[in-house]
């Protein structure tokens, strides 16, 4: 089955967690131990990237984890050197509300014929930067949305279910203080049929309740796996507050 039907299948039956691993934080074996707790815990699948990446690295952690683990890999590519054929699809996305169009487009034009040659699966996805944006908003150069404008965030939605993207993330920034409002996921939900994800400053089984309650499809976590030494607990808690609504 292919990557964006498991997710939408998946869906039918409740709402999903995927952890985020940057390959550069750790090497790819102790990649393998903490995505193996993060499975163990309920995640439903695992995202890599991170906003700079050594290809190398990518490929060493895809492979590991790929021969290992029964759940999706999925890259969420940062740049170029985001593009791996150990994964099982990519998301394939642009940050829409960038001031650069190197990352609206360009870096998508660049990767593409080694995403062509490798043949792995493609999901096309809307991604925008929502205040306080971290280390992603400013690489890449977004016009953050401030986070008491759900419309503006809405309208980027539409426009990309109108350019064809079927999924939408919602992103506050890795490490973030506060999460994306609820108010905003709600909004986008309304007026789309996008599957949307939120990430950025969920750490706890409560936040990723907020975001489901208000309409999340995917709940997506990273840093909380790097703060502690009980990840399957600490993932368990959050799937939990996911799947309890
Ligand atoms: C970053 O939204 C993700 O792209 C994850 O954020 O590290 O805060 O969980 P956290």
């Amino acid at each position: 089955m292919k990557v964006e039907e498991y997710l939408t299948e998946s869906l039918k039956k409740g709402k999903l967690h995927l952890t985020l691993l940057d390959p550069e934080e750790q090497d790819p074996q102790k990649a393998l131990e903490i995505a193996t707790e993060a499975v163990a815990g309920g995640t439903d699948g695992i995202m890599l990237g991170g906003s700079t990446t050594d290809s190398q690295d990518l490929d060493a952690t895809a492979k590991i984890l790929q021969e290992n683990l029964d759940v999706p890999i999925i890259l969420f590519p940062g740049n170029t050197t985001g593009v791996s054929s150990y994964a099982d699809a990519i998301f394939f996305m642009s940050l829409l509300n960038s001031n650069n169009p190197y990352w609206i487009i360009g870096a998508q034009a660049l990767g593409s014929p080694k995403i062509k040659k490798i043949g792995i699966e493609t999901i096309p996805m809307g991604y925008v930067i929502v205040q306080p944006g971290g280390t992603a908003g400013w690489v890449g150069d977004a016009k953050l949305i401030p986070r008491n404008k759900a419309d503006i965030a809405a309208a980027y939605a539409m426009a990309a279910e109108f350019l064809g993207m079927r999924l939408f993330y919602l992103e506050a920034g890795s490490g973030a203080e506060q999460p994306v409002p609820p108010e905003m996921i709600q909004k986008v939900k309304m007026l789309t049929n996008h599957v949307v994800l939120v990430g950025g400053g969920i750490r706890t089984g409560e936040d990723a309740r907020k975001a489901v309650q208000a309409g999340a499809d995917i709940i997506v976590t990273g840093t909380v796996v790097e703060n502690t030494s009980h990840i399957k607990e600490k993932i368990a808690g959050i799937v939990e507050g996911i799947k309890s609504i």
